[in-house]
């Protein structure tokens, strides 16, 4: 029953492969990145094996994008690498990518007005939250890549594919509208999401399914009714990244209250817990009554993946892509995160069957 299954229109980009980490920097320690380029190659690999059609990305122009964040976010990460650059940063004091020093944190400003800082370094924190999300010479190009790989799975999916998957990398869903970490640069499950809202969708639904909580994602829409967000993930409150957001009473506010729904789960949690949860997620979907979907489709909570403590099996992620396939909505699936080079690319191929297939 696995097999012919229709398949999914797979977007992909070279664009993708030009970012290269170099590093995260965690708890001040250089440690080498886990978002690396060959994560796409993987899946790419696993996804042409499956049958699947695969095609190119074209290029879009800023419209939706900056519906989604605030230009001078965009700006930012157009521009940033070359300043630094340009500031003689990689000769002194010998450091090749872009990251923050200094985080202007709420409490820091307490009521100041946000200023633009002069300096470079500083200019580093200001769109950031965090030291893990370097920009080195190509990051630019592939998050703005990825943009385009998931506009263009948006307009397949417009002009009537009910099923296309956004080969992205870098990932989005950290991205809020102003601020970007997490792996992430750019939001592209939230400019799928608006995409899909300004194709004439009334109402759209994000489903996360990484095993991080999408506070960026989550942030965009709270205010908003229109799109619905609903994920499951490590509980935060566990002590696992975002670490801030994701919690359960984190339910949207004005008019988007009552439109996200957050379900952590404790560590170790299994196919059976995961799939009660998503199930719950879905039956919120039906009762938003979004006419398309966006999924937000990490793997990184499968077992052998070495950034979170989820443990579900290859199983349990094509019964939950069938749990979504089963809403029968024209969907956009996004790439997000999973790190485990040897299983990532199965992991997709069998989430994107279920939800060819339900
Ligand atoms: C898209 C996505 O899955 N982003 C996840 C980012 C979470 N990263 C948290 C990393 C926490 C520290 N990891 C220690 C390993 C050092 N390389
Ligand atoms: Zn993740």
């Amino acid at each position: 029953m696995t097999t012919s299954a229709p398949g999914a229109l797979v977007v992909r980009s070279d664009a993708c492969l030009a970012h290269v980490p170099g590093a995260e920097i965690w708890v001040g320690v250089r440690t080498p990145g886990t978002e690396v380029a060959e994560r796409a190659a993987r899946i790419e690999t696993a996804l042409r094996g499956a049958g699947h059609r695969v095609v190119e990305a074209v290029p879009h122009d800023d419209d939706v994008l900056l519906r989604v964040h605030d230009a001078r976010l965009v700006e930012h990460l157009r521009t940033v690498y070359d300043r630094w650059v340009a500031a003689g940063f990689p000769d002194e004091p010998g450091q090749d990518r872009v990251v923050p020093y200094l985080i202007p944190s709420a409490g820091m400003l307490d009521g100041l007005p946000e200023r633009e800082p002069t300096a470079v370094h500083a200019a580093a924190g200001r769109w950031c939250y965090d030291t893990m999300t370097l920009v080195g010479p190509g990051t630019w190009e592939a998050a703005r890549g990825a943009v385009d790989v998931t506009q263009s799975a948006v307009d397949a999916v417009v002009g009537g594919e009910p099923l296309a998957y956004a080969l992205t990398r870098p990932p989005g869903h950290h991205v809020t509208r102003a601020a970007y970490g997490g792996s992430c640069y750019l939001n592209n499950a939230a400019v799928a999401a608006q995409e899909l809202r300004d194709a004439g969708h009334d109402r759209v639904a994000v489903v996360d399914v990484d095993a991080h909580h999408g506070n960026g994602t989550q942030a965009v829409f709270y205010d908003r009714a229109d799109v619905f967000y609903g994920s499951l993930h490590v509980d935060p409150g566990a002590g696992w990244f975002p670490h801030y957001a994701g919690f359960s009473d984190e339910i949207g506010r004005s008019a988007g209250r009552g439109t996200n729904l957050n379900v952590p789960l404790p560590e170790g949690t299994g196919d059976d817990a995961w799939l009660i949860a998503l199930d719950r997620i879905a039956t919120a979907v039906e009762a938003h009554g979004s006419s398309a979907l966006v999924v937000s489709l990490g793997v990184d909570a499968a077992l052998a993946d070495p950034e979170s403590p989820l443990r579900v099996s290859h199983e349990g992620y094509e019964t939950g892509g069938r749990r979504l396939g089963a809403l029968r909505l024209p969907t956009v699936a996004v790439q997000e995160g999973g790190y485990h080079l040897d299983t990532l690319g199965d992991l997709v191929a069998v989430t994107l069957r279920g939800l060819a297939t339900a």
